[in-house]
């Protein structure tokens, strides 16, 4: 009788070439020898153990208990232990310590991509925890007073399990997920002359975290974005230390969501919860945008490393399955369909790029033209890796046949969990937007395609990598000159040009095809290659 053999996920870090060439260009000698252990541990707890823990999570979710045995209002919500064990994973790795722990001084964030990148597959999406930590932090360390600062950083950067909090970030409202500004929250002072928030929430993800970042307006202040401010809601009062839940924050329900099950994501009643403003009661909207631009890398981070875990899985059932007499991995066409896959390293190299920038800016070594091209390649890898992970965890899906359209192999969870990632943090379309005002008002993607340009510099004058480099340049100066054409159009017409873009569109075809380069299966299916594809085959590809 017929058994098929399942695909088996080997150590994923050693089976990266992409990101071990990559950690090979970046990082000096002493510090990848310092980090190898920990990210080799890391790629064979993500084919092993984590991965059970991630299914274990996901296979039951998180239930809301709403009142105690006695009637009392407690709104707990339960999770599985699996979900406490990956949390306490990534606090030991240091996922949200890292950028801030001055280990690696400006590679930081290059060591934290690389560990993000083994531990999002097989997280069960505990990285939207991370990121919103991790992207906590970032805005407490710019904006809160110190007295703030003191008592929460130590606990978001903490490695140990037992003491580390996460944050959440509570945004979202009835009123709208993309139009901030129409935030209904009202912060009002009580007798005692403390903040209080009286409103609603209506998508708050990792609601089980300690704190959060939420936005209210104070009373009194202006309509629209620029009267919102900016505050800490601690789950622990810690003026009189209770738990908030149940009494001053009310789980009106969680959400049932199409994937990131294992999540809790839920709807919120602030009924006058505790809060600390962040740094004064204005600007808050100008505060949580440096918030959004970690989550949006880390969404980008995701994005990739999930795109690579397709890859993996998809190349490993080629390799087992047989069908005309032949493995999968040796059908021409098949082949051709897993090397399109390959695309995942164009997502990695954008998100790459990402976090060495923000890196680059944190440790206060960034240029002035840097920073500027990263306020655009944020909003650029976010919506472009989001968008590229939907198509490509389909194609995943497709590649195992009928087995992949079934629960149990696990493969269907990839195409859930994807489709979240283009609508949290933004939308393309609210992020192509907000590319339009990054150009107008600081010309950021001018300062993008400049980056750009002097990345392929070196590239053009080599054998290998002239060709391919100069369609990446033709494709750059397409869309300079659709950028240079912008300020030209009011703002609905460039909303329509931007969709209709041609010149756009075929940039991206060409650099998608460049950036596929390395083909990840060889003919003879043993394993990766670093062909450089043939500027011939881009040609005709395109
Ligand atoms: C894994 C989880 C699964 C759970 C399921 C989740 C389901 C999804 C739930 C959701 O609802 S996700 C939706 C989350 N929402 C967003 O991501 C917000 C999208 N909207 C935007 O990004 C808007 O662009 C933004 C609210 C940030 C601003 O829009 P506005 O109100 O028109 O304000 P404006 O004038 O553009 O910007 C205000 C200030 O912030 C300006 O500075 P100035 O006051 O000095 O002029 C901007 O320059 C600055 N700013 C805005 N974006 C910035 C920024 N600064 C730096 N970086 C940015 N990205």
């Amino acid at each position: 009788m017929f058994f098929q053999e399942p695909p088996r996920l080997p150590n994923t870090y050693r089976s990266d070439v992409v990101l071990r060439e990559y950690l090979g260009r970046l990082l000096p000698e002493e510090v990848l020898a310092e980090v190898s252990p920990e990210l080799d541990r890391m790629g064979e707890a993500a084919a092993g153990e984590l991965a059970r823990l991630a299914e274990e999570a996901e296979a039951d979710p998180p239930r809301l208990v709403r009142y105690d045995p006695w009637g009392r209002r407690v709104d707990r919500i339960e999770l599985r232990p699996a979900w406490a064990e990956l949390h306490a994973v990534q606090a030991r790795a240091g996922l949200c310590a890292l950028p801030y722990e001055g280990r690696h001084g400006r590679h930081h964030r290059i060591v934290q991509h690389a560990l993000l990148h083994l531990y999002a597959p097989s997280s069960a999406v505990y990285t939207c925890h991370v990121a919103m930590t991790d992207a906590a932090v970032r805005v407490l360390l710019d904006h809160a007073p110190a007295e703030l600062r003191e008592r929460v950083v130590p606990r978001l950067t903490s490695r140990d399990p037992e003491r580390a909090w996460t944050s959440g970030q509570w945004m979202t409202e009835r009123e709208g997920g993309s139009d901030v500004g129409r935030t209904a929250t009202v912060a009002r002072r009580d007798e005692a002359g403390e903040w209080r928030l009286h409103g609603t929430k209506w998508f708050t993800s990792a609601t089980t975290a300690d704190c959060a970042l939420a936005l209210a307006r104070p009373e009194g202040a202006p309509e629209g974005s620029r009267g919102l401010g900016l505050f800490l809601v601690e789950r622990v009062d810690p003026r009189s230390g209770r738990t908030q839940l149940g009494s001053t924050i009310l789980v009106n329900r969680l959400k049932d969501k199409l994937g990131t099950r294992a999540l809790p994501t839920a709807e919120l009643t602030l009924a006058g919860a505790a809060a600390t403003p962040v740094g004064g009661v204005e600007g808050g909207l100008k505060k949580i945008a440096g918030m959004l631009n970690v989550t949006r890398l880390h969404n980008a981070v995701s994005a990739a490393a999930g795109m690579r875990r397709g890859v993996e899985l998809a190349v490993a059932y080629a390799r087992v399955r047989q069908a005309f007499g032949r493995p999968l991995v040796d059908l021409p066409l098949h082949r051709a369909t897993l090397a399109d896959l390959a695309v995942a390293e164009a997502a990695f190299a954008l998100a790459a790029r990402g976090m060495e920038l923000m890196g680059r800016l944190e440790h206060g070594v960034a240029g002035e033209r840097e920073q500027r091209a990263l306020r655009a390649l944020v909003p650029t890898v976010k919506l472009l890796t989001a968008k590229d992970a939907v198509a490509h965890a389909s194609e995943v899906v497709e590649a195992f046949g009928g087995a992949g359209y079934v629960e149990d192999t696990g493969i269907p969870r990839l195409l859930r969990n994807a489709q979240v990632l283009p609508i949290w943090e933004g939308t393309t379309n609210v992020l192509s937007l907000d590319l339009l005002r990054a150009e107008s008002r600081e010309e950021a993607v001018t300062a993008l395609l400049e980056d750009l340009a002097e990345q392929t510099a070196a590239a053009r004058t080599a054998p290998a990598t002239g060709p391919p480099a100069d369609l990446v340049d033709r494709s750059r100066q397409l869309l300079l000159e659709s950028v240079r054409a912008w300020p030209d159009a009011d703002g609905d017409a460039l909303q329509e040009r931007m969709h209709d873009d041609r010149a756009v569109q075929v940039a991206q075809r060409y650099a998608d095809r460049w950036l596929r380069g390395p083909v990840l299966v060889t003919p003879n299916g043993q394993g990766p290659s670093s062909r450089p594809v043939s500027a011939e085959r881009a040609v005709a590809g395109g």
